[in-house]
């Protein structure tokens, strides 16, 4: 809001314009391919590290020195305003997050908390410490979307089937209707809170909105993502909204008010651009996959994202998902290297 980072490549490119040099971050570059990530994190369980301001700033800080990103992107998790707000929830190494009890019933959802503001204090001032050590360099804050975080919320771990959180949505449309509002005013309080307290961008996660067909998504998840959307609406900051296999809602997604549009490996950019009727700026879609195998293999697909990212009317390189991680970070830095020459 004070202009300082206006001018820098990431939110040239978001505004639709296009900067001397491809601006490039990465989902999840920071944490676990980081052996200064595991360092610092050691004996810190992953929640009370996301409470601890100097220890966010350290963790979000490290992979813009190592990389040499153009973009920092602030460290927490998804459901921190869920915690905040009082619900029952950890993180458990090696499986993610997971609920002391599952939220299905009408009851449970009406008496779900409600998140106050001043719980966000160790929020704000982290972004406040990063704001000042980053200068130039954009922070981009994030929140989850109502209907990831309600994934977690209702079948109380991670799933790939999403069943319980299915049959809620089409059997008690109005259960499904008030918990989705409720994740909307949490999630859009911290999203809101960071863009307030000195972000440039903002991204919404979706990650798990594949899952559904186009009309569930309409019916049953859209007005909520707009809810979240338009708590920053009134702000001067790109909205990004993200998901994975969400070729088939990539318009929908960017209809509940995003500027940018965040697309996966599964759908070319070019691609992408032509069903967003070539206006809207793109965000994308190194495969990550490719980060394990031979530098050639992963150059090759570099070089036809920033061929195909030039068909957008802007575009700023990412994973189509978040980094693996086993991923060698040495790989990531040259990897962003070959976008700056190169795009
Ligand atoms: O101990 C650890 O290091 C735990 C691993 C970890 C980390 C590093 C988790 C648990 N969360 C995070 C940080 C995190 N989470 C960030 C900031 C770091 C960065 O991007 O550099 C962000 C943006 C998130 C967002 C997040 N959390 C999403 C959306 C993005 C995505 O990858 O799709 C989701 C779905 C989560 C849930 C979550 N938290 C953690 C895990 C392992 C998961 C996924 C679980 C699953 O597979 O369902």
């Amino acid at each position: 809001m004070n202009g300082s980072t206006s001018d820098s490549a990431l939110i040239t490119a978001y505004r639709g314009e296009r900067p001397s040099t491809r601006p490039i971050w990465m989902m999840r570059q920071a944490g676990r391919s980081l052996p200064e990530y595991r360092a610092l994190r050691e004996g810190t369980a992953m929640l009370d590290s996301c409470l601890r301001p100097d220890m966010v700033a350290e963790i979000t800080l490290q992979p813009v020195r190592r990389h040499k990103v153009d973009a920092a992107i602030f460290f927490s998790d998804i459901v921190i305003p869920l915690k905040l707000a009082g619900i029952d929830v950890d993180i458990v190494a090696g499986v993610g997050p997971v609920m002391g009890e599952p939220i299905r019933s009408a009851a449970r959802v009406k008496n779900l908390p409600e998140l106050d503001p001043a719980a966000l204090a160790p929020i704000i001032e982290a972004v406040g410490i990063l704001v000042g050590a980053l200068g130039k360099v954009p922070l981009i804050g994030f929140a989850g979307a109502p209907f990831t975080l309600a994934s977690y919320l209702v079948e109380g771990r991670p799933s790939r089937e999403y069943l319980h959180t299915k049959a809620l949505m089409r059997e008690e449309p109005e259960t499904w209707h008030a918990l989705l509002a409720w994740v909307a005013r949490t999630t859009g309080t911290f999203l809101r809170t960071q863009a307030m307290a000195g972000a440039s961008a903002v991204q919404l996660f979706d990650s798990w909105a594949g899952a559904l067909t186009l009309e569930e998504y309409t019916t049953f998840v859209a007005p909520h993502s707009a809810a979240v959307m338009a708590q920053v609406e009134d702000l001067p900051v790109p909205r990004i909204h993200f998901g994975t296999k969400t070729g088939h809602l990539l318009v929908a997604m960017r209809d509940v008010g995003a500027t940018v549009v965040g697309v996966d490996q599964f759908t070319p950019l070019d691609v992408a651009n032509e069903m967003l009727g070539g206006t809207s700026v793109l965000q994308g879609n190194i495969d990550p996959e490719l980060l394990a195998g031979p530098w050639d293999l992963l150059a090759a697909n570099v070089r036809d994202v920033l061929k195909r990212g030039l068909s957008a009317p802007g575009h700023v390189v990412n994973l189509g998902h978040g980094v693996p991680p086993e991923t060698d970070p040495d790989v990531l830095t040259r990897m962003v290297a070959l976008v700056h020459e190169e795009g």
